[in-house]
Formats: structure tokens, sequence, C-alpha cells
């Protein structure tokens, strides 16, 4: 997979490149990644992105001129060109791993008051948000994307660092770890973890997971497909957590 990223601050982006497991997936061509500073694309002397919005308001706008050159020169044929908006449609591990199998990711990031409609509407093929909260550019939400999409490339995790998504656990919360020592500040490590009975683990993280989806997650639950063994876990766990909806 090839990302560019299109941006008028790209020194943002070096923490996430040089540091942690993305660092390493680049080390190790899993991905290759461009940072791309749109003001390199403007047309006038003094190197002017933003100009004031027509019809009047607060702040500035992105000028289109050197966003389309920008995206003109990282574009191929088959290029998804992602706008990072909160207008856009609220990003998942779905998306995340619908993307994780294209060629070409151009990442456009905006600042000010937003980008030049016409940009948007003829050229970005894709708005996506991370959420329902206004930030300050879209780089943070570039990032949450490159994170969430190169863990899934293969070979990007370790054997040890493997995604909890290849589960049956998919699509329900995760149930809880624990590590040594047994006991810590008084607070023990639960006994089934320490039985050494897999049949009876796998039971308990099966009921954990059901749990914490049941307690926080209900909207999970609609949308997934339950075993018969797992109707039968959660009808009893909502007989004893039910009043703690
Ligand atoms: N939420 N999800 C988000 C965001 C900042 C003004 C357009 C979000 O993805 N991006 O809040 N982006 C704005 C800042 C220009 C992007």
């Amino acid at each position: 997979m090839r990302i560019d990223i299109l941006t008028l601050f790209p020194e943002m982006f070096n923490s996430v490149f040089s540091e942690s497991i993305i660092g390493r997936a680049l080390k190790n061509n899993i991905f290759t990644v461009n940072c791309i500073n749109i003001r390199d694309f403007s047309e006038d002397k003094h190197k002017r992105v933003d100009d004031y919005p027509y019809g009047g308001g607060p702040g500035m706008v992105l000028k289109p001129e050197p966003v389309f050159k920008a995206i003109q020169n990282v574009r191929k044929e088959n290029s998804r060109i992602i706008f990072l908006t909160p207008k856009g449609k609220v990003y998942n591990q779905k998306i995340a791993k619908e993307l994780s199998k294209e060629e070409h990711l151009v990442l456009l990031c905006g600042h000010y008051e937003g980008i030049d409609n016409r940009i948007i509407e003829n050229y970005v093929t894709d708005e996506i948000s991370i959420g329902d909260y206004v930030l300050t550019g879209g780089e943070i939400s570039a990032m949450v994307l490159i994170d969430s999409v190169v863990r899934l490339l293969p070979g990007a995790l370790g054997k040890k660092e493997s995604y909890m998504e290849e589960s049956h656990y998919n699509g329900l919360l995760e149930y809880p770890q624990y590590t040594r020592p047994r006991e810590f500040n008084g607070h023990k490590v639960p006994d089934v973890l320490l039985s050494g009975n897999h049949k009876e683990i796998e039971k308990w993280r099966i009921y954990q997971s059901l749990k914490y989806t049941y307690l926080r997650r209900p909207d999970l639950l609609e949308k997934k497909e339950l075993t018969k063994e797992e109707e039968e876990i959660l009808s009893k766990i909502k007989l004893n957590f039910s009043n703690e909806l």
C-alpha cells in the first residue's frame, strides 16, 4: 500500500512514522508514505493558501488551486482520495478493513474553516469522520486512519501482536486481560485464568465479552449474530445485570 498525505503541517507526522509498530511496518516496507506540503503548490509569491469566504463569515478557507495541484501530483488511476471531516461517514473497523485492501490512499487534511467545496465535490472520493467532535485540522484524523489501516496489512503485526478481529469475538468488546503478579495491591487475578482449564477460560472470556458489550455497547449486540451458546450465556447476563443498565 502507498499512502500520500496532503497537509499544511507535514512535520506533525514525523513521530508516527519513526516510532512504534507503524514505524517498524514502514521500515519493513509493509507500506510506503509520502507527506506533501500543500503550500508547495501555492501559486502566488507570498505562498498564500487561504482566502476569505465568499458570502462573508468568520475564518479563512483553503483555496482550491493548491489543493487541486497537490492531488494531481499524487493521484493514480485507482486512488481513494479521502477528506477527513466531521461531515463524513463515521469511521469504524469495517471501513478500516476495506481501506486496508486498497493500493493507494490519498489523505487530504483541511484547516481553517475548511476547503473550497469544489474540491470536495469534484476530486474527493470519500469523506470520513473519526467521530462527532471538531478538531483544528485533519492531521490527527489522518493518523487515526493510518494507524488503524496499517496494522491490518499483512506482516504489520508480529505474531505476539495478532489482533482480536481474527477471532469469534469479532464485533464484541474485548474480554479483560491480566498479567503477573497474581496479586497486586491486594487485588487478585480471577482464579479461572490460573486454572489451566482452557475450556473454562474460553467460556469465561466469552461471558466477559458479552457482559461488557451488553452493559456498555448494546448497539453492537443488535448487529451481531450470536451462536446458540452465546445466546444462552447472554440471557443469563441479562437476568443478572439488567439492573446495571
Ligand atoms: N471529526 N473527523 C475531523 C475534524 C477538522 C476544518 C476540515 C473529524 O475527521 N476529521 O474535526 N477535522 C476540520 C477542521 C477543516 C477538517
